[in-house]
């Protein structure tokens, strides 16, 4: 089907592992459908993400699709943490074992989605001329897929390359005898730095604010492991579904403080000795009590000064806010890597990066030359990609006009005055603090339901009432307050991007809560939303 003058069912917006089970649930249910994809290939965050190093962070028996029970058999993870070229192989493995490439344009980007009111149409347009009807619109953009590229002055004048660990060059990337600077120290710094170090002649890295990281100490996976648990992988994926984080792991709901100082010490010991993300479950207060949080925040600066030999680089890698308020880091090898000769740190926290110039980065009026930069600065979170698109709904409302003071939805899944548009993982839903693919299932079946339900009751249209919106978004934000997340400035409030509002974007109140209330939703016949049949009449 030429796509340049069509109509289809809904339109998909990405080919990462959203836009994947978007289009296979919409062919399943019977719905025509196309999608859009910015790159070449499937994947999207792990298309993009090549990044010497890049890895999951939930582990990879976890981290996969659960709604075929043969393709939980027939795909084997290597290791337990998977590496993005594996994860990679995966996504591409499902768009042809389910035959999904057919329905979708590569390389061609979304630039405009446009809401017809008399005729409750979509018309999306995209940079290849495009023009395409659609009753439906998905949005499968991803939530760290807009990269940040701080403005530095003079970044022109650099004579060497610059690179974005999020859209990383397919060809791969050689520092070998080359002095690389990288700039920032969250996760994806964390995961490069020892690798890039592993090549380069000279490494200088440029730190803001450091960052809590966690050995992953990832391993082959153990064979007759894997074979047990594909004996019996529904029982993994429904203890992964009935935790606040989506995916299992052993977690002590005890509090801190009612352990001694030597049974916390212990236990802290333990739990990084698992390492890993569960690292946190090592009690249940610590995201709550701040008291609490300061008995791992301690444990975690111990482990830095007696990994890291300089004592001023120990210190300045120590973060002295919240222990797991930021995305707390997995690595291998970060810590150590600063006792390499040839790798330093330097602190912009209070001097920020003056400029650039032919030879290098400036701080303080200090030159540190370099022949390449990596700039691992992260993404406008969550609605960086939105803001990409001229996305108009009712009464020629722009999204980005709705949005200026932070993302207004109703359960992350849709925005009142964009009727029948989708937001698969939008903001105010879990997803980034829940496993990512498990939130991605529970969206789109949710959506497809809807659709379906819609097709059976004669409904063109669908919106969230703006009561029950502005209620979420007040929900989303009082329950954000009762958690130490909320405490610092991360990409969570929008903060790691100058300029944008701060609002806690994600569903804070834990995945089974939030299932359960989308669940309420369509039991009670989409309660919450305006089911409309075009003729001024509502559907149930
Ligand atoms: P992050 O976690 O947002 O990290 C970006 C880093 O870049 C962070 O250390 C920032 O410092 C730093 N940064 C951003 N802008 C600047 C400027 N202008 N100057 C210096 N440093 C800067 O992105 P990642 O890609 O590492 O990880 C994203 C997620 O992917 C991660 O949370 C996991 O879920 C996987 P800041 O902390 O803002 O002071």
């Amino acid at each position: 089907m030429s796509s340049s003058h069509s109509s289809v069912d809904a339109v998909v917006v990405g080919a990462g592992f959203g836009g994947l089970y978007a289009l296979y649930c919409l062919r399943q249910m019977g719905f025509s459908a196309l999608c859009f994809e910015g790159g070449d290939g499937v994947g999207g965050t792990w298309y993009w993400n090549r990044y010497p190093g890049a890895r999951c962070d939930v582990e990879s028996l976890q981290y996969s699709y659960s709604f075929s029970p043969e393709l939980d058999q027939e795909w084997t993870w290597s290791e337990k943490y998977s590496p993005q070229p594996e994860i990679l192989a995966y996504a591409n493995h499902v768009a042809d074992r389910f035959d999904l490439r057919r329905d979708i344009r590569f390389e061609t980007r979304v630039t405009a989605a446009t809401f017809d009111e008399a005729r409750a149409l979509w018309t999306v347009e995209t940079d290849r001329g495009d023009c395409v009807a659609a009753r439906f619109v998905m949005m499968a953009v991803g939530c760290l897929s807009a990269a940040n590229k701080p403005p530095f002055e003079g970044i022109e004048d650099f004579r060497g390359p610059i690179y974005h660990t999020g859209e990383w060059p397919q060809e791969g990337v050689d520092f070998t005898g080359q002095r690389v600077a990288v700039i920032g120290t969250g996760s994806s710094a964390i995961q490069s730095i020892p690798l890039i170090a592993a090549e380069a002649k000279a490494l200088t890295v440029f730190q803001r604010t450091p960052s809590y990281t966690v050995p992953a100490y990832n391993a082959k996976l153990d064979p007759d492991y894997v074979a047990r648990v594909k004996a019996d992988y529904p029982a993994l994926r429904a203890k992964a579904r009935s935790r606040p984080t989506g995916f299992y792991f052993p977690f002590n709901a005890q509090p801190a403080l009612e352990a001694t100082p030597e049974e916390r010490q212990r236990q802290y010991e333990e739990a990084w000795a698992r390492g890993g993300l569960p690292f946190l479950g090592a009690y249940g207060d610590l995201l709550f009590n701040k008291q609490a949080n300061d008995t791992i925040a301690d444990f975690a600066r111990s482990k830095i000064r007696s990994i890291v030999k300089d004592p001023g680089t120990a210190e300045l890698l120590s973060p002295d806010n919240v222990f797991g308020c930021k995305r707390l880091c997995v690595d291998t090898d970060y810590y150590a890597t600063f006792n390499k000769p040839h790798v330093k740190l330097v602190d912009v926290s209070k001097t920020p990066i003056e400029r650039f110039t032919a030879e290098g980065v400036v701080v303080a009026g200090k030159t540190y030359p370099a022949d390449a930069v990596v700039c691992a600065t992260g993404f406008a979170a969550m609605t960086g990609s939105y803001d990409k698109m001229r996305i108009t709904g009712r009464g020629g409302l722009t999204l980005a006009e709705k949005w200026a003071a932070g993302p207004r939805t109703y359960l992350g899944v849709a925005s009142a005055g964009f009727p029948n548009l989708f937001m698969i993982t939008g903001p105010g839903s879990p997803s980034v603090l829940a496993s990512m693919i498990q939130a991605i299932e529970q969206h789109v079946d949710w959506m497809v339901d809807l659709m379906a339900h819609m097709r059976d009751t004669g409904a063109r249209t669908f919106e969230p009432k703006v009561a029950d919106e502005d209620a979420w978004v007040e929900h989303v934000n009082e329950v954000s307050q009762v958690s130490l997340r909320s405490t610092c400035s991360s990409w969570y409030v929008g903060a790691n991007v100058p300029g944008r509002p701060r609002v806690f974007m994600p569903y804070i109140g834990g995945f089974p809560v939030y299932v359960q209330k989308c669940n309420e939703v369509m039991d009670t016949g989409y309660d919450g939303f305006v089911l409309d049949d075009g003729h001024g009449g509502a559907t149930t």
